[in-house]
């Protein structure tokens, strides 16, 4: 049996609990989000990837949890604008892409990180920031330390990856967001318990003085 106990974020099955997280790929055209997304969802890397926005799904269980990850491989990075107040709130967590051979495609994620900034708080949506085609390295332009440093100046998680070369780095990519989405949404529900008690304990006080 399965019940609904919350929206569309856990669902019960048995005691089991299951977990959906919204994953957006963001970051400038050509640095690899569809291969990214393509290997995570089917281990391979096929070379060519064509423009196709679509959100796809795949259940994994992870330390026998099932978790459902919806990813959404977003198309034209280039501009600001193209970030939406869809994307923004659909998101649960965001995997921003560079190419570390392309130092515009670096340029990109850290524009893109500030206009996610004024809308979502760091605690709402973790962050992952990738530099991928590590497998180029002798064309790099965007050293790993430049990328670590990005990411903890905005307390995002920081990956070198290749989609071409590899499964398992992709893979610690996308767990390793979903870990810390868990974490994100445990934090906001502890901080809403905390607020309700306060209003609470408050309202039993105020109460007490109109008597
Ligand atoms: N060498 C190398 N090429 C890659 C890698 N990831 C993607 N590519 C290539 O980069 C190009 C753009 O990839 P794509 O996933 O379509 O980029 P997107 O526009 O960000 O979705 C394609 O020709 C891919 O084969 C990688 O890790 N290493
Ligand atoms: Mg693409």
């Amino acid at each position: 049996m399965v019940v609904e106990v919350k929206g569309r974020s856990e669902v019960m099955e048995g005691n089991q609990q299951r977990v959906d997280a919204n994953i957006l790929l963001l970051g400038a055209h050509n640095v690899g989000k569809s291969a990214l997304t393509v290997r995570f969802l089917t281990r391979r890397f096929i070379g060519e990837y064509g423009d196709i926005e679509s959100v796809y799904s795949r259940v994994d269980r992870i330390d026998g949890q099932e978790i459902c990850f919806n990813i959404w491989d977003s198309q034209d990075g280039q501009t600001l604008s193209s970030l939406s107040d869809k994307q923004l709130q659909w998101a649960d967590g965001m995997i921003l892409v560079y190419s570390i051979c392309d130092r515009g495609s670096f340029d990109v994620v850290q524009q893109q990180l500030q206009q996610i900034r004024r809308h979502r708080k760091p605690s709402s949506v973790p962050i992952i920031i990738v530099g991928n085609k590590r497998d180029l390295r002798r064309h790099r332009s965007v050293s790993s330390e430049e990328g670590r440093l990005l990411a903890m100046s905005q307390r995002c998680g920081f990956f070198e990856v290749s989609a071409a070369e590899t499964y398992h780095g992709v893979l610690l990519v996308f767990h390793g967001l979903v870990e810390l989405v868990k974490e994100s949404r445990a934090l906001r529900k502890a901080t809403a318990g905390v607020r309700g008690i306060v209003r609470s304990v408050s309202a039993v006080f105020s109460k007490k003085r109109n008597d």
